[in-house]
């Protein structure tokens, strides 16, 4: 595969931007090679800049649920744009948002909105903390919620790909009130409890993990640390970011059955534009300013192009509430079209899938936590990775991320993707 133009921005990205990308995965720097440049995204397909296709399975790491550049999407922002880029004002939209959220997910009351994940996650941690008048907060292994100094320990995504879980920069003091347990063991998090009993503000997990893999958080476990948070006076948060409206259009809570006390979001509730969120009890989201004191803000939140294309987004999921039965199926055919050739090759890699986020892992061993995921053989990931990409399809490069299946992929992309993971599996295996 011709790549010669990628190549030549990638050394002259290299130049300006450390590693010649804005986000670290991107480097390609877990798999080698050169990170593709990019030229168009349209429904199921990415064309890079020497004229390549791909089937897509990455959808921008998750926000493009209805695939590249849906036509309802577009038209929102083109519309909005007519009336200007941003305002620093309140508008009319905001509240559609916030009511059509505060619609699909129940268990939030009331939302703020934000321009990203990152400060999603941090927000909550800062309300929980304000809320209870506690500086403690647990993660889990594996777990990533953005990039704020106290998650960066420990962490999944990028982090873990490049060996840095926890980061240099984040001070101890940063990390003294990060308490870390392990993803689907109850006893960790109830050791935590009673070794720092009454100092605890939140818990705080993905109940699917998709920065170690896919992994899905067991009922029983989430269901404990439901009670455990509400006979501890603990904020329950749901890192809903990659989960949320993609697993279900009430998010993972939905198909749980759980109500978190607050819920981040981010990626679909932007429509593709930079947008996060968080909301949960309207008692918990009374403190946040200027309704209460702990304070957050941002020029750009709730910024009118972002509110169109995220309102789009959310107003098609509430009308057509049967894409998640179609990407059911679809995804489904993918673990099975996946697990047939596993079995035509006598392998039992793990495979993990939760609706339309999937991973399969280069280990034999089932994935249920960050341990588990570890034993994946990344150099394994490294070579099929590239045998897909040759193949034409684009998966994430790094074991430690999801696959997305959008409403776009069509029966034949499923098959096409079907056979040349077969083929790159025989190839490297
Ligand atoms: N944090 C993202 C993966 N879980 C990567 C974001 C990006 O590179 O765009």
């Amino acid at each position: 595969m011709e790549i010669s133009k990628s190549k030549v921005l990638f050394e002259e990205a290299g130049k300006y931007i450390p590693g010649g990308v804005n986000s670290p995965v991107r480097a390609f720097k877990s798999v080698g090679g050169t990170p593709l440049f990019i030229e168009k995204g349209e429904g199921s397909k990415l064309f890079d800049v020497d004229g390549n296709e791909y089937i897509d399975y990455i959808g921008s790491w998750g926000p493009h649920l209805f695939g590249h550049n849906p036509e309802f999407i577009k038209n929102a922002i083109l519309q909005s744009l007519e009336n200007g880029t941003s305002f620093g004002a309140p508008t009319e939209l905001e509240i559609k948002m916030a009511e059509i959220i505060t619609g699909l997910v129940p268990s939030v009351e009331m939302v703020r909105m934000v321009n990203s994940g990152t400060e999603a996650t941090m927000s909550a941690i800062r309300t929980a903390r304000g809320f209870t008048g506690k500086n403690k907060f647990i993660k889990f292994e594996g777990c990533y919620h953005g990039h704020a100094d106290y998650f960066l320990i420990k962490a999944g995504s990028g982090a873990l790909t490049l060996g840095v879980p926890t980061s240099p920069g984040v001070t101890k003091g940063n990390a003294a009130d990060t308490l870390i347990a392990q993803y689907n063991k109850i006893e960790s998090v109830e050791n935590l409890i009673a070794k720092y009993k009454g100092e605890i503000a939140a818990i705080i997990i993905e109940p699917v993990a998709g920065n170690m893999g896919v992994i899905k958080a067991g009922d029983q476990f989430l269901q404990r640390l439901r009670k455990l948070c509400t006979d501890e006076n603990i904020v329950l948060i749901f890192d809903e970011v990659m989960s949320g409206f993609r697993v279900a259009a009430g998010g993972a809570q939905e198909i749980f059955n759980i109500n978190p006390d607050l819920t981040t979001f981010g990626k679909i509730i932007g429509g593709g534009l930079p947008v996060g969120a968080f909301g949960g009890k309207r008692e918990i989201m009374e403190s946040v300013a200027p309704v209460g004191p702990v304070y957050q803000a941002g020029t750009l939140s709730g910024n009118p192009l972002a509110m169109a294309a995220g309102y789009a987004a959310l107003s098609y999921i509430k009308e057509n509430p049967d894409i998640y039965d179609e990407l059911e199926e679809k995804s489904k055919y993918l673990e099975a079209g996946f697990k047939h050739n596993l079995e035509k090759i006598g392998k039992s890699f793990a495979f993990n899938r939760v609706g339309s986020m999937m991973a399969m892992f280069f280990t034999e061993e089932p994935v249920t936590d960050f341990n588990s995921a570890m034993k994946s053989d990344t150099q394994i990931y490294a070579k099929y990775f590239h045998k897909m990409l040759d193949s034409g399809i684009y998966i994430a490069p790094a074991q430690f991320e999801a696959m997305f299946v959008s409403t776009a992929h069509s029966t034949v992309e499923l098959d096409k993707t079907i056979e040349a993971h077969y083929n790159a599996l025989i190839n490297i295996l």
